[in-house]
Formats: C-alpha cells, structure tokens, sequence
C-alpha cells in the first residue's frame, strides 16, 4: 500500500499525469496519477490515505521547489494537471463526506485585474494540500468576496493583484470583508505586493509565493 501512495506523490511531484503522456521523458509508458488513483481505491486504499500520503506530500514537494527556484511554472502547472487527473477520482468521497477537506479557501483576482497566472497556481497548490478553493476567477469585486464567505462561513479569503493601480483596490475589499464578516481572514499576494503594504491595510497575511499561503493555511488547523 505504501508503494502505490509514493509512486502517486511521485507523480504529483514530477507531473505524470497519465500513462499516455511523454512528460516527463524518464516516467515515459509508466502508469500515471490518473491510473494509479484509480487503482489505489479499486485495491480498496483509503480515499484520505490517497490524499494525504499521495497527493498532498508530492503538492508539498513541488511547492518546496518551486519556492527555491529549483522548478518554474510549466512543471507546477504540469504537477497540478496530474493532481487533478487523480483528484477525479476522489471527488465522489469529498462529496459524500466520507474525505474531510482541511478547510474552505476563497481567492479571486481584485476588482480592475485581469491577471490570473499567478492565482492560479496558488489555488492550485492550496487545493493539493487538501483545501476545498472556490476560485471566484479576475475582476472580482468585494461583494463577490463577501457573497462567497457568506456562503461557506469560516472560509479564508485569497486576494491577487499583479498591478500598482489594482493592489490598492484590496485595501477597500479588506475593509468590506472586515464590516460585513467581521473575523474573515485574509492573505495577499501578487508581484507588487509586499509585507509592508500588507501591514498598511490590515490584511492578516503575505506571502510571496503559493508555499507560504499553503503553510499560513495550514497552520490554522492545527
Ligand atoms: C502575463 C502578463 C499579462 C497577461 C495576463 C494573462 C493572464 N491570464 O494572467 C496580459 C497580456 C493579459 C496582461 C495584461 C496587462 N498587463 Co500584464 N503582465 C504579465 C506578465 C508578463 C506576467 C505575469 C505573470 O503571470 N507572472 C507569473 C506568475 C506566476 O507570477 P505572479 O502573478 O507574480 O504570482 C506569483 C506570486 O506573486 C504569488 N501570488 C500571486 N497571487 C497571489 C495571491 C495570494 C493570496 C498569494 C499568497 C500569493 C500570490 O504566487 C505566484 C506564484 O509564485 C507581467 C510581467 C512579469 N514578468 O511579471 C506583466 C505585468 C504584470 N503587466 C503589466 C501591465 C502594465 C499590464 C497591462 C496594464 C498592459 C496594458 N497596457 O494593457 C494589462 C492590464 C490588464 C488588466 N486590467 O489586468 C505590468 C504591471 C506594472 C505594474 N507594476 O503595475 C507588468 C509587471 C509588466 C511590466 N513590466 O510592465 N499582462
């Protein structure tokens, strides 16, 4: 069992999405996320186990890496295509319960923005390691962000900005959130953002990469 569960992390951390994918060149003809999710469950391994000793440890690494500028952007992008090939699989037991997700993060890019590269691979990363993402997509307004925590109460909110003239747009939404539900948590990012600007606006967290909102993330579950 342990087996099937390493080589489902290797492949979330290597981007093997499936067998009929080239990528990458030494895991060429070898079964992928997809095909070794779907045998892990018919061999009757837990749903959970699946999520938290396959998909979440291989997000962990891949994130650590790209952190340390030891992998860019096509290879995430690659290592969440094949979490999600293997996500398909267990969607069905998220569904029905009987997988628990760590919590509920909602992320959008700010009001005026239209930049979603960056958001996206922190939504992405944040999913992998166990999250239910509601991705509310660009040119998000406040009463978006506040509509979606109503909806699923206790949820972190994500803001992304990627502009000078649409970073500032997080303080009002910031300030919305805190007025309308007040105890919302809120993390920024984006490449203009830093920890000074978050400090000026009262968001409770930065990071500057999808790692760092992973661990904040986390650390508020234990
Ligand atoms: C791709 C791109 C575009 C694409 C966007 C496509 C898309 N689907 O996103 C298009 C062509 C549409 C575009 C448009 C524009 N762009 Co543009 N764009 C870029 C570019 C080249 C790359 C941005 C990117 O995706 N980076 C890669 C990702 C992975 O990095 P990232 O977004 O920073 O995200 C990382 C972190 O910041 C963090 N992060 C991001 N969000 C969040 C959120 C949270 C909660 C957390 C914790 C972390 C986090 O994690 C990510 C992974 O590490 C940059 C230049 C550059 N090299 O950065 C310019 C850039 C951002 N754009 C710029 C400009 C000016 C524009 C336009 C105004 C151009 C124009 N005159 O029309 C328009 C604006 C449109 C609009 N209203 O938004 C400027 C911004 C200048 C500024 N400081 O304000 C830049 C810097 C280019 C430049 N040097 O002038 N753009």
């Amino acid at each position: 069992m342990e087996e099937i569960l390493q080589q489902i992390a290797n492949c979330i951390e290597f981007g093997k999405t499936d067998k009929a994918s080239p990528y990458p060149p030494d895991m060429k003809g070898m079964d992928g996320a997809d095909e070794l999710t779907r045998l892990a469950l018919d061999n009757g391994i837990n749903p959970s186990d699946i999520l938290s000793q396959g998909l979440i440890p291989g997000m962990e690494k891949i994130g650590i890496k790209f952190r340390q500028n030891k992998v860019f952007v096509p290879q995430v992008l690659m290592s969440a295509r094949a979490m999600n090939l293997a996500m398909k699989h267990l969607k069905p037991y998220f569904r029905s319960g009987e997988v628990k997700r760590k919590g509920t993060f909602i992320i959008g890019t700010v009001v005026g923005d239209l930049h979603d590269i960056g958001k996206n691979l922190v939504s992405m990363m944040v999913e992998g390691n166990g999250w239910e993402v509601i991705d509310l997509g660009i040119d998000v307004k406040a009463e978006k962000f506040i509509a979606a925590v109503r909806e699923h109460t206790g949820s972190v909110v994500g803001l992304s900005a990627l502009l000078t003239t649409t970073m500032v747009n997080m303080e009002s939404i910031v300030k919305h959130l805190r007025d309308e539900v007040p105890g919302t948590r809120v993390i920024i990012g984006g490449a203009p953002v830093t920890e000074g600007f978050r400090e000026k606006i009262g968001a409770d967290f930065y990071s500057s990469d999808p790692q760092g909102a992973v661990e904040y993330l986390n650390g508020l579950t234990e």
